[in-house]
């Protein structure tokens, strides 16, 4: 490896001690008969410091003309100085020049130069440069890593299920076709189906992550087409019980990156807060009342809540809440309706003040009343045989959810879009890079 060290790991008290770093020519400033070149790696800055007397005028030459953003190698001597940033500068006795960046550059990655969205989609691999959109996508890992770990421990299993499938999961609509040899084929909408005939397979609590496919023509800033979600599935579990499982799950992943993620949070200039536990409860019905007392809302119950009566829900709570006991008929079929009131069901959205995170329910596992749903919701049952085989030998009662992973990213770094944190994201009119 062309690195002994990274620059967050170098310090003052290194003095005398040889290094190698390895980045991009963040900077080059010239003064003359002393130049110093930034290099920026995935950690931080460093500065070398290019004195001709001591490199000689063949190699000050060579270093000084170096053009931003080149992918440079130094190896050097460490040297506490007050004077520099870090409290050390390098002093280099080699400088290599790995590859050279042409000019102009597409964009700007030292900062001083804000642009568009588009712009920088459009050049990603140089955006991400920036640390400010590294530190996001580094959080985002770090939520992962939180997530698999808490399943782990809880014994959820990681699985995968294809993301190539011949039905609709969430109902007729919304799916990407695809030719698949001779036949016709979609990708995936959701996990949903297969998570839970695992239920049926005795596998008893499964978590996947994975992307997800939406043939959505929505041009917002929390929609996106391919998106990666975190669904969970557990047997002989109700709907109360996943919720738990969510809030900690959640909760959980707030409190491991604001341990261990000091430094992006740090570049992002933020302080993280680790939601409280127990999130709020509120039913459906309450908040259409609420909605309608305090802001004058006019929607009609067994509508879905619009984006005006969320937004002021989301201020008013100001937190995490789950809103609860949704109308049978908005809900997917899969979702359980209450026995002794069937009109509501138990299914249920996790809330951040800014929008939806996650949806789930305690599931149907009765094999007749899962047909009779189907049908209900216009749907052929015949389309689903491969999924309610399942439900005739034996299938425990189960529940889980679905939580979209860049919105989680996005709500707790205060992301203004959702393509903010996605590396490559996928919308209406974007499928480059
Ligand atoms: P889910 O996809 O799980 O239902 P969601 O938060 O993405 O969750 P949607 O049902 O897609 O929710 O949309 C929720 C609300 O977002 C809708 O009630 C609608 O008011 C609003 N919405 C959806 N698409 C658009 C759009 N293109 N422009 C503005 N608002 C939109
Ligand atoms: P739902 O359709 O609500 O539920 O999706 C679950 C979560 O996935 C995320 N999500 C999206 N994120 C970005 N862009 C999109 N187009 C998009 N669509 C969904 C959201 C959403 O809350 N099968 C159920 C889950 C379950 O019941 O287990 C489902 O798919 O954060």
């Amino acid at each position: 490896i062309l690195r002994t060290h990274y620059s967050g790991q170098i310090s003052a008290d290194m003095d005398g001690k040889e290094v190698m770093l390895a980045g991009f020519a963040h900077e080059i400033r010239d003064l003359g008969g002393i130049a110093f070149l930034v290099l920026r790696d995935r950690e931080g800055m460093a500065q070398i410091t290019l004195v001709k007397k001591l490199l000689g005028k063949d190699v000050f030459k060579m270093a000084r003309s170096i053009s931003r953003e080149s992918v440079v190698m130094v190896r050097g001597n460490v040297k506490a100085e007050a004077k520099a940033p870090r409290g050390y500068e390098i002093l280099p006795t080699e400088i290599q020049v790995l590859s050279a960046a042409q000019v102009p550059l597409p964009l700007d990655p030292t900062e001083k130069v804000e642009c568009e969205l588009d712009t920088r989609l459009d050049s990603r691999f140089m955006d991400i440069r920036r640390p400010c959109v590294l530190a996001a996508f580094e959080i985002e890992s770090a939520v992962l890593c939180s997530l698999r770990d808490y399943f782990h421990k809880k014994g959820i299993v990681e699985v995968f299920t294809p993301k190539i499938v011949a039905a609709a999961t969430e109902g007729g609509t919304d799916l990407f076709p695809i030719s698949y040899f001779e036949k016709e084929a979609f990708l995936n909408q959701s996990p949903q189906l297969y998570k839970q005939m695992l239920m049926g397979a005795g596998m008893d609590r499964v978590y996947e992550i994975g992307p997800i496919f939406r043939a959505e023509e929505h041009d917002t800033r929390r929609h996106l087409n391919e998106a990666i979600s975190i669904d969970l599935e557990v047997s002989f579990a109700d709907d109360k019980d996943v919720m738990e499982i969510l809030e900690e799950a959640v909760a959980g992943a707030y409190s491991y990156v604001a341990d261990n993620c000091r430094r992006q949070l740090e570049v992002l200039n933020m302080e993280l807060e680790v939601p409280r536990l127990p999130f709020k409860r509120i039913t459906y019905t309450r908040a259409l009342e609420l909605a309608e007392e305090k802001a004058g809302a006019r929607m009609q119950w067994g509508d879905d809540l619009d984006t005006e009566t969320e937004r002021f829900l989301g201020e008013s709570i100001g937190e995490h809440y789950f809103l609860i006991d949704w109308p049978s008929s908005i809900k997917p079929y899969y979702t359980l309706p209450y026995e002794d009131k069937p009109e509501i069901c138990r299914g249920f959205d996790l809330m951040h003040p800014r929008m939806e995170l996650a949806s789930g329910a305690q599931r149907v596992h009765d094999y007749s009343l899962l047909v009779e749903r189907i049908k209900e919701k216009g749907l052929d049952p015949d389309g689903f045989e491969f999924y309610l085989r399942a439900f005739r030998y034996g299938m425990p009662p189960h529940a889980g959810w679905g939580l979209g992973l860049s919105r989680l990213v996005m709500t707790m770094l205060n992301l203004e879009n959702i393509r903010d944190a996605v590396i490559f994201p996928r919308d209406r009119r974007r499928l480059v890079p």
